[in-house]
């Protein structure tokens, strides 16, 4: 499915329908009296949020969005019938935006909303309505009032717990599809990723959204590479884990670059909790890892998770920590959304941890590929 975040459209409710001019005419009444119906109401324009899609690539055919017509009003005192309403299906996530595009009209954040975003145009009166004692043959009716139209924006803003960031090529596809059923492309060259890609990562009894996003660089904010544009899917996340790639010389660097585009780019992103991680571990000597994991602590100033998403190291302990950071975002408000419950019931599968020749089976790793440290704790007791 093609992913697309935004689409103009044309919206319109129904017209109503107008009312009849007619008089009642039977065999030996004389003076039958007007009997013309009122007009039905015209369609409204509905939004309705559904949780199997995340795209809105249906409004990139089509544009053009009316609801149908009040009928017409109808000889003995017969009432016209309400046009059907139009029912726009968009993913979670979705707000609809005046032709500004800052106003927000609507923000469709739970799975089964429904938002009348336009009503439809009232019926007009017919000729019956208007019979008075001095008027009992009135010939006036009224047409429907009109439905109302404009044209608006759709912004897709996807709706994740865990937003994934870092340079291109950190291994943050990689990542997403280690922890999750998610299949995204992944490739050794740089902007792989080319729109966000959802997965629903399981953790015991408890599952969360984790986002995975193209790649920033410098320069993100004005434009460079894919720019900045994509960071408004994780502007909604409750915690971002920042990955970076520990083959680069200069993580702390690296680790800078993004933050600084975080920032640049504003909305809140640079003040979110962050588990920052030294990515690709499997491809480094201890003493790299412990020299570039010292780098990065001290260019962050908290602490730093080695992980590779290849092998499987250190998936379970990020995982953990980051659903630390949801649990808490979710119990110090709970109005706020619980992302999964928004997203449906639509990718939800077993979790599915890759591990490399000894299993990194939930504590926390332990091995290199050529048997050498990676993630030690105090209960072990086995190995090495
Ligand atoms: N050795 C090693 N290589 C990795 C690891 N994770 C990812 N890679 C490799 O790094 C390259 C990039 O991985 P991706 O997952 O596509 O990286 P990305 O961050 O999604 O990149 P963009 O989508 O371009 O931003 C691929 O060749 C991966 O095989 C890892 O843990 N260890
Ligand atoms: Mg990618």
């Amino acid at each position: 499915m093609k992913f697309l975040d935004q689409a103009k459209i044309f919206v319109k409710s129904g017209d109503g329908g107008a009312g009849a001019c007619s008089f009642r005419r039977e065999k030996h009444i004389e003076f039958g009296g007007p009997d013309g119906g009122d007009g039905g109401r015209g369609g409204d324009l509905i939004l309705e949020c559904v949780a199997n899609l995340n795209t809105l690539i249906d409004y990139r055919y089509q544009q053009h969005f009316k609801a149908q017509k009040g009928h017409h009003g109808q000889g003995s005192n017969k009432t016209g019938g309400k046009g059907d309403d139009m029912v726009m299906k968009v993913p979670v996530g979705t707000q609809v935006l005046d032709e500004d595009k800052e106003t927000v009209l609507a923000d469709l954040i739970q799975a089964g909303q429904r938002v009348v975003l336009l009503k439809g145009g009232d019926g007009g009166f017919g000729n019956l309505h208007f019979k008075t004692s001095t008027n009992q043959a009135p010939r006036r009716f009224d047409e429907g009032w009109p439905g109302e139209e404009r044209w608006v924006w759709l912004r897709l803003k996807l709706i994740a717990d865990a937003g994934l960031v870092g340079l291109p090529n950190a291994g943050k596809s990689t990542f997403l599809a280690a922890v999750t059923r998610a299949r995204p492309k992944i490739a050794a060259y740089p902007f792989t990723t080319l729109h966000p890609n959802l997965g629903v990562v399981t953790l015991g009894d408890e599952e969360f959204i984790a986002a995975d996003i193209p790649g920033l660089i410098e320069g993100a904010h004005e434009g460079a590479g894919i720019g900045d544009r994509f960071l408004g899917h994780i502007e909604r996340c409750r915690v971002l884990l920042h990955l970076i790639d520990g083959t680069e010389e200069d993580v702390a660097e690296a680790y800078r670059v993004v933050r600084h585009e975080l920032a640049a780019y504003g909305g809140g992103l640079d003040t979110k909790p962050e588990v920052v991680t030294l990515n690709k571990c499997d491809s480094l000597t201890s003493d790299d890892i412990e020299a570039k994991l010292a780098a990065l602590r001290e260019a962050c100033g908290a602490e730093v998770l080695p992980l590779s998403g290849v092998s499987g190291i250190g998936l379970k302990p990020v995982l953990s920590r980051l659903f630390v950071h949801i649990k808490e975002a979710r119990e110090a408000d709970p109005a706020v959304l619980a992302a999964s419950s928004a997203f449906g019931a639509g990718k939800r599968s077993t979790p599915h941890f890759k591990s490399s020749t000894e299993e990194d089976d939930g504590d926390d790793g332990r091995m290199g590929p050529n048997g050498e440290w990676i993630w030690d704790e105090e209960e072990d007791d086995d190995e090495e």
